[in-house]
């Protein structure tokens, strides 16, 4: 028997940040569909991510990503962020972009580039400190393209004395959260491809340094909820990217594409306690051809969908199934909380938290979408490579 009160508990406990690069304009390699009324600058980004919160009560912080977000007033952006009921949560650095970094960024041979990014991680560590940022999230495209190109074990080598350093930077109750990725924008090599790599950095440094799971990043059918239960169980689990894939890094709607995987995960979250925890629920994804804060309002709905049917999970009759070795009674147990329809309850949810109980609806009642057109006119659109 599941206790509805400590499952509504929960459910208005977790927090999902979204990202500041999926309310400007973003795309495929291939285009980049402008649409109007996106953000001009961070503080309309901040104002964007605002609104998921107010609709959904479940997105109180929204992660920054440097440079696209650089401003000249740090503490400002999150005073602007704490006006509007939020505050800036992860600082995403950027190691790829500049012509610097054709052969890698802190993996770099030479030493002048290596420099260069660890500077760049090192300001990122400064903004943190000035909004008050808990998490420094490191994605590294660096990697070889041919076998020969460059010393394989060398660059895991410059890696680690670039964390090193980095998280010495960190502040009391700041973390490193290392990003892992199968392949792209390197091909043959890439020197954070999986967790394993990112665990075995991240144990040298220190208990701070945790990894990052994004969704996207793994070869097609691995098991990423084993990944989450086995990182959760070390205490390395530092948090999400959430988004769904069909093939690669595709960046779109969480729990669009498979929302069973995404039960599964959250059924290993919940398992291992992670909602009372510290691993961060964070999207990461880019809305090419959708209205965007609508695609972010969703997908924050579909991480609330496979969390409430995790919770649902009858823990005691699936231990005794496990126990007596019932394949499919414990199965039943799963998939029973699977194919329960939780849009009910969260509507419950929200009303008793005094929000629209449709986030989507609420959103199109505001009015934001047309004043934003209206207004947001003039300036640059603020996108990718802002
Ligand atoms: C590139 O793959 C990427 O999508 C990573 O997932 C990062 O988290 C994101 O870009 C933002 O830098
Ligand atoms: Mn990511
Ligand atoms: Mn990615």
């Amino acid at each position: 028997m599941t206790d509805l009160a400590a499952v509504k508990a929960a459910l208005r406990t977790q927090a999902v940040e979204t990202p500041s690069w999926a309310y400007g304009n973003s795309g495929t390699r291939f285009k980049v569909f402008a649409q109007p009324g996106v953000p001009r600058d961070p503080f309309e980004k901040v104002a964007d991510a605002a609104k998921v919160h107010e609709t959904t009560g479940v997105a109180p912080s929204v992660a920054l990503h440097i440079p696209w977000d650089r401003v000249a007033d740090y503490a400002a952006l999150a005073r602007h962020a704490a006006d509007l009921g939020l505050r800036i949560g992860t600082v995403n650095s950027n190691t790829f972009q500049d012509d610097d970094y054709r052969l890698g960024s802190v993996c770099h041979p030479d030493a002048a580039v290596r420099r260069k990014a660890v500077g760049h991680l090192l300001e990122c560590v400064d903004i943190m400190d000035a909004t008050g940022s808990r998490d420094l999230k490191l994605w590294f495209a660096d990697g070889t393209n041919y076998p020969g190109q460059d010393d394989v074990r060398a660059r895991q080598e410059r890696l680690a004395e670039a964390l090193a350093q980095v998280y010495g930077r960190l502040g009391e109750g700041q973390r490193m959260l290392l990003e892992y990725k199968l392949f792209e924008p390197s091909f043959y090599t890439t020197d954070v491809p999986d967790w394993g790599t990112a665990f075995a950095h991240c144990l040298r440094l220190g208990e701070r340094a945790r990894v990052v799971v994004d969704t996207g990043h793994h070869a097609p059918g691995t098991n990423i909820e084993f990944i989450v239960a086995v990182l959760m169980r070390e205490g390395r689990l530092g948090g999400f990217d959430f988004n769904s894939r069909f093939y690669a890094d595709d960046d779109l709607m969480a729990g669009a594409a498979d929302p069973f995987q995404l039960f599964r995960i959250m059924h290993e979250v919940v398992g291992a306690g992670g909602l009372a925890s510290d691993v961060a629920f964070m999207l990461d994804q880019c809305h090419n051809i959708e209205a965007k804060i609508p695609a972010i309002i969703r997908s924050v709905m579909n991480v609330q969908e496979a969390t409430a049917k995790a919770l649902l999970v009858d823990r005691p009759a699936l231990a005794r199934a496990q126990a007596a070795g019932d394949v499919l009674a414990a199965n039943a147990v799963l998939m029973d909380a699977y194919a329960t329809d939780v849009r009910p309850l969260l509507r419950e949810v929200r009303e008793e938290s005094g929000l629209h109980p449709d986030p989507v609806a609420a959103y199109a009642a505001s009015g934001w979408a047309g004043r934003i057109v209206a207004e947001r006119v003039g300036g640059r659109p603020a996108g990718w490579d802002a």
